[in-house]
């Protein structure tokens, strides 16, 4: 299978969980802008929504959307759901959170038109959907001893805090630390040029 990203990118998600999963696939780097993987593929017909992540599977079947990516790396072997007939919906129910409440909250970072009220106002938001996870930490990871796919997506959210300068609840700050050392997420880090 092929996981197409970009650097940087909410893809880093699904690379560092796929890792984690210790998958094998090929990695196809996105050039966003002109809609082109590196391999020479027509993104635009890899996936036609025109962002990553896409995973493409050796069937030629193609996955999109970070939360199906994630739930579908999940049931293929990261970590542990939290225990009960909810657990597999607990995770989902935290990948939605960071999806729609912190991921789409950059909006306005990585709009050229939005000014700086727009930027405070989303990152007065992050912040505060943070501190709700900072709050419910149970343990190194959000459901406990055990990292599980929506670690991966938190990670990545608080490399973005972090470079777009947001206050980052002290338990996460230490969270990111613990994160930056697994060897699956060195990894992806390094693959992706920013290590
Ligand atoms: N709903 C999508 C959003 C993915 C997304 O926001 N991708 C960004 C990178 S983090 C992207 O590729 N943006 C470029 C574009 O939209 O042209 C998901 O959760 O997978």
């Amino acid at each position: 299978m092929k996981l197409y990203y970009a650097p940087g990118a909410c893809s880093l998600a699904d690379h560092i969980a796929l890792h984690e999963a210790g998958l094998s696939f090929d990695r196809v780097k996105v050039d966003l802008k002109a809609k082109r993987g590196e391999d020479g593929s027509d993104y635009s017909k890899i996936n036609p929504k025109g962002y990553v992540p896409a995973l493409k599977f050796d069937d030629g079947q193609v996955l999109t959307e970070n939360i199906a990516i994630l739930a579908w790396v999940a049931r293929n072997g990261v970590g542990t759901a939290p225990a009960g007939e909810l657990g597999p919906f607990r995770v989902l129910e935290m990948l939605a959170f960071i999806s729609t409440e912190i991921h789409k909250s950059f909006k306005p970072f990585f709009d050229p038109s939005s000014d700086q009220t727009a930027k405070d106002k989303a990152g007065q938001a992050i912040n505060k959907r943070l501190q709700f996870l900072a709050d419910g930490l149970q343990g190194d990871y959000l459901f406990g001893p055990e990292l599980s796919v929506a670690d991966c997506y938190l990670f990545v959210m608080l490399l973005w805090s972090g470079k777009m300068g947001l206050a980052i609840p002290a338990p996460l700050e230490a969270f990111r630390e613990r994160m930056t050392k697994r060897p699956a997420v060195l990894l992806a880090l390094q693959h992706e040029g920013l290590a």
